[in-house]
């Protein structure tokens, strides 16, 4: 740190908005800026780690291309011309143009959407699209972290998260690539300290990350096959005998029907379907029975394919019929801090038929899942079905980078009646708004991370820096509109009240928070024994009477993804990028040098083919459409695979072009259809594809 700057301060936060946030920092502070990052030792969540994007994240708040002030468009959508407005004018132009459609229309043909949830604007969303009467709520929950807690609220009542509070026997990491992107989280220095401690470590993963490198066994999966591999594993332990016999007696309903289901996937047979051998699949499933504890350190992959809730339910059989739920060293349910009741801050009570009215009925989705998929709002503002959308109100997110079918999205957003977005700096999306509203950032307000989420901890993010030019928190911009749109008696005076709000049933307010830092929710292992699951049975469901009910299947399902054919030869997959945030922060110099362009991995043998050599540029081609990306030659991938690089767009380019959205932008390749019933999750990960030489190689 400075020491020579006598009024340098040294402040305590946490890492917000450069992911999920949660690493501990000290941030020093001078003169109104921020000088200096670094992970704070004593942080209980991080240990003292940070990232690149955290070390970065101070970049952001002096960028020159912030948004500062409210603009309204002028000339068509996405011309680029904008005429600046006082906060007081854009606040009524909303509220005006909403109430109208309301009135004219219903309060359903308004959506509002966020993109990955970041702090506590998300709820204040989800409270003013309560108090504003529209059952629509939209975001990527249906590709993030919903196929796997619902999955885990259906089969055993909580959604199992790993546990590197003590030791652990074996780490099984599914499709996680968490030295990367500690998720929700869970920060990565957490488990290779599990490692040091003595834990095994096997990977399931189509490429050789890191921690496939450093594994005991790396099992290189085809891309989607993953539901097979667990279907092959529990067939396995069953078979074997390698299941806990008396958490099964005692605490599962539906094991005879689940041993019948995975009779046909022996180990020979879900080898030919994972292009894994009957040996690795073995030794996998006595590995992961006879290690105790174990745990499943499961990722985002795993949520990508069509697959989605049934391979989560398989997943969690695993842990069930191996006694590894709730069990120290596990998957386990941590206990919340005492903090606000969810339902009670969102106002879930002002709309009790919102599950019957929410858009997503129409697609006859699972209905406990209480946001909308954003390719289905896209399909119900291009066809008017199962009823007509005609605003939307968005706050973090860039959908036309994000959501799969960028071209449909591009469409659906250019019909809407009135987009209202609230952002940092100019995107694809943000500029084919009718208004938008700069947004302050991570370090510009009071904030509290990880409210909502299952970790069984939540963290305070104080304002350190004012925020630029006239940009306002989100949690202030929804606060005032909701005083706008006439709702007074729902929202807070000052919006720092919605902080002590959440923080009252803890006997604290934000300012004594703030002293703390983290606050965590008692560790209690075992819970079940006292009152049983909070499933319909009080066990753990691995056969599922509620989804047989509502039409879906009962045991942990297998179907078939989209097959590579003559035209479409290779299979392609993803990972986040481990500098960018999806499609936030191309523009911060410190992180764009480290990974300046897109970048694809592919085989040499598979290039060679197609006459590719390392850093050319190739054009990848589904039914949806072309991008392009540089080659990366890669020995350690299989030949029948791709990795596309995904989230880009260029901030660099001409705001006409929409900053290039549409040249390497992964989501132009990805179709809406088909998706899972339950989720709607689209094949976003296993979808196959054709490399070709981009003729206008540069
Ligand atoms: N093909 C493919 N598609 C995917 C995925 C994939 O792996 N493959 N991953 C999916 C997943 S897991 C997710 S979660 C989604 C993510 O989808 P999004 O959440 O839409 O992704 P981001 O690119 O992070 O968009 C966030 C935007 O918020 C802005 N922003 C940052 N901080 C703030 C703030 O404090 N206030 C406001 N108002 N704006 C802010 C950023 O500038 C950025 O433009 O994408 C999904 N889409
Ligand atoms: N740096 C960075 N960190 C992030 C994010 C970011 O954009 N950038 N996004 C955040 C968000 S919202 C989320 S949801 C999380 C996601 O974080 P993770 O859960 O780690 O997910 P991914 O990085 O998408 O993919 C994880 C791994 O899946 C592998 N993979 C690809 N296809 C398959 C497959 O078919 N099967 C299996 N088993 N593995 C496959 C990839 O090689 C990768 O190593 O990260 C969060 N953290
Ligand atoms: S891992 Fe996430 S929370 Fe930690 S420093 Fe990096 S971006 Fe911030
Ligand atoms: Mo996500």
């Amino acid at each position: 740190m400075n020491h020579k700057n006598p009024n340098a301060r040294v402040f305590k936060t946490h890492c917000s908005r450069m992911d999920h946030g949660g690493c501990g920092l000290l941030v020093e502070v001078a003169e109104g800026r921020i000088k200096k990052i670094k992970g704070d030792p004593q942080c209980p969540i991080s240990h003292g780690y940070i990232c690149p994007k955290g070390l970065a994240s101070f970049d952001r708040t002096i960028h020159p291309d912030r948004l500062t002030r409210p603009l309204l468009r002028q000339g068509a959508r996405g011309e680029g011309r904008w005429k600046p407005l006082s906060w007081t004018e854009a606040l009524h132009f909303i509220a005006e143009s909403l109430n109208r459609i309301r009135r004219d229309h219903g309060p359903e043909a308004v959506v509002f959407a966020q993109g990955a949830p970041k702090g506590l604007e998300h709820f204040v969303l989800i409270r003013l699209a309560n108090v504003f009467g529209s059952p629509n709520v939209c975001g990527p929950q249906h590709v993030c972290h919903m196929p796997r807690e619902i999955a885990g609220q259906i089969t055993c009542g909580f959604f199992p998260v790993p546990d590197y509070e003590v030791p652990t026997g074996l780490i099984l990491n599914w499709g996680s690539n968490l030295l990367k992107t500690n998720e929700e989280g869970i920060i990565a220095l957490r488990l290779l300290e599990s490692i040091k401690k003595g834990a095994d470590l096997i990977v399931v993963d189509p490429r050789k990350t890191h921690l496939a490198s450093i594994a005991q066994s790396h099992l290189q999966i085809k891309p989607g096959s993953d539901i097979a591999l667990a279907l092959g594993l529990i067939h396995i332990i069953i078979r074997e005998g390698l299941f806990n016999r008396e958490f099964v007696d005692q605490w599962t309903v539906g094991f005879q029907e689940l041993k019948a289901k995975v009779e046909a996937f022996s180990p020979e047979q879900v080898a030919e379907l994972t292009w894994l051998t009957p040996e690795e699949i073995t030794q996998t499933a006595w590995t992961y029975a006879t290690s105790q504890p174990a745990l499943i350190q499961w990722g985002n992959a795993v949520e990508h394919t069509v697959n989605s809730l049934q391979t989560c339910r398989a997943l969690l059989c695993l842990m069930a019929i191996t006694g590894n739920l709730d069990v120290p060293g596990g998957n386990i349910m941590p206990t919340m801090p005492p903090v606000a009741r969810l339902a009670d801050f969102v106002k879930a009570e002002l709309l009790p038929d919102k599950a019957k009215r929410m858009l997503s009925r129409g697609f006859n989705l699972i209905p406990n899942f209480m946001i909308v998929p954003q390719p289905m709002v896209v399909q119900a503002i291009l066809t008017q079905k199962p009823y007509p959308v005609r605003a939307m109100v968005a706050q973090v997110t860039n959908p036309l980078i994000t959501t799969s079918d960028a071209r449909r999205t591009y469409e659906a957003l250019m019909r809407l009646e009135l987009l209202v977005i609230s952002e940092c700096f100019m995107t694809p999306t943000a500029a084919l708004a009718d208004i938008l509203l700069p947004a302050a950032t991570g370090f510009e307000f009071d904030d509290i991370g990880h409210y909502g989420l299952s970790q069984g901890w939540i963290s305070s993010r104080p304002k350190l820096v004012d925020p630029p030019g006239k940009s306002w928190p989100d949690l202030k911009i929804l606060n005032e509109l909701g005083k706008a749109l006439g709702h007074a008696e729902h929202f807070w005076e000052d919006y720092h009240q919605a902080l002590d709000e959440v923080l009252a049933p803890a006997g604290m307010d934000y300012e004594q928070f703030k002293k703390k830092g983290v606050l965590k929710g008692k560790e209690i292992y075992q819970k079940y024994e006292a009152k049983g699951f909070k499933t319909p049975s009080r066990k753990v469901e691995l056969f599922s009477k509620q989804l047989q009910q509502w039409g879906f299947d009962p045991l942990p399902a297998f179907s078939e993804l989209p097959r590579v054919s003559l035209e479409y030869p290779l299979l392609a997959t993803s990972q986040k990028n481990p500098y960018y945030f999806h499609s936030s922060y191309r523009q911060i110099s410190a992180l764009r040098k480290k990974h300046p362009e897109p970048v694809m991995d592919i085989h040499p043998a598979a290039a060679g083919i197609i006459g590719l050599t390392e850093g050319d540029w190739a054009l990848i081609i589904t039914p949806k459409g072309r991008i392009e990306q540089k080659v990366h030659l890669s020995e350690s991938l299989d030949p029948r695979v791709v990795f596309l690089d995904y989230g880009w767009w260029f901030p660099e380019e001409k705001a006409e072009s929409l900053f290039d959205w549409d040249r390497s932008n992964l989501n132009i390749l990805t179709a809406g259809e088909p998706f899972d019933p339950a989720m709607g999750t689209p094949n976003l990960r296993a979808f196959p594809c054709r490399i070709e030489k981009c003729p206008s190689i540069k």
